[in-house]
C-alpha cells in the first residue's frame, strides 16, 4: 500500500516537472549590470512559452536594489519580442529609462499548462 503510494506520488513529481518552463539563463544576470549600448533584457528559459499567457512587468527601483515591485514603481507595458522558438524572450526598457536599479517580475505560462514566475533586479547604467 505504502510503496504505491510512494510511487504515486513520484511519478506525480516526475511529470509535473517535466515541461516546467524553468528560467536557464538572463542577460544581465540577476544583481547584475545592463550593458551601457544594450537597453534590451533577455530571459532563456526550458520549454517554449505561450506568450499570450505570460507576464513580465518591469518596476524601477531607483537607488534602493532591495525596494519590492509596487504599483506605483510599475513602468508601462512592453510588448516583449519572443523568439521562433518561444523558449527567448527580449524585453526592451521603455525609451529614455532612468540609471538605476529595476525590478523583472516574470510569469510565464508554458505549453504543459504550468506557470513558473519569478524576479530578476539588475542595474541599468546608461
Ligand atoms: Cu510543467
Amino acid at each position: 500500500m505504502r510503496t504505491t503510494l510512494v510511487l504515486a506520488v513520484s511519478l506525480l513529481l516526475a511529470s509535473t516537472a517535466l515541461g516546467h518552463a524553468r528560467l536557464t539563463a538572463s542577460t544581465p544576470a540577476d544583481g547584475g549590470t545592463l550593458a551601457a549600448d544594450s537597453a534590451t533584457v533577455t530571459l532563456s528559459f526550458s520549454e517554449p512559452l505561450q506568450p499570450r499567457f505570460s507576464d513580465f512587468s518591469l518596476h524601477f527601483l531607483g537607488e534602493n536594489a532591495d525596494a519590492e515591485a509596487t504599483r506605483g514603481n510599475r513602468l508601462p507595458r512592453q510588448a516583449p519580442d519572443v523568439d521562433p522558438s518561444r523558449s527567448r524572450v527580449d524585453l526592451a526598457l521603455p525609451d529614455a529609462s532612468e540609471p538605476g536599479w529595476y525590478l523583472l517580475d516574470w510569469e510565464v505560462l508554458a505549453e504543459d499548462g504550468h506557470t513558473t514566475r519569478g524576479k530578476l533586479r539588475f542595474q541599468y547604467q546608461p
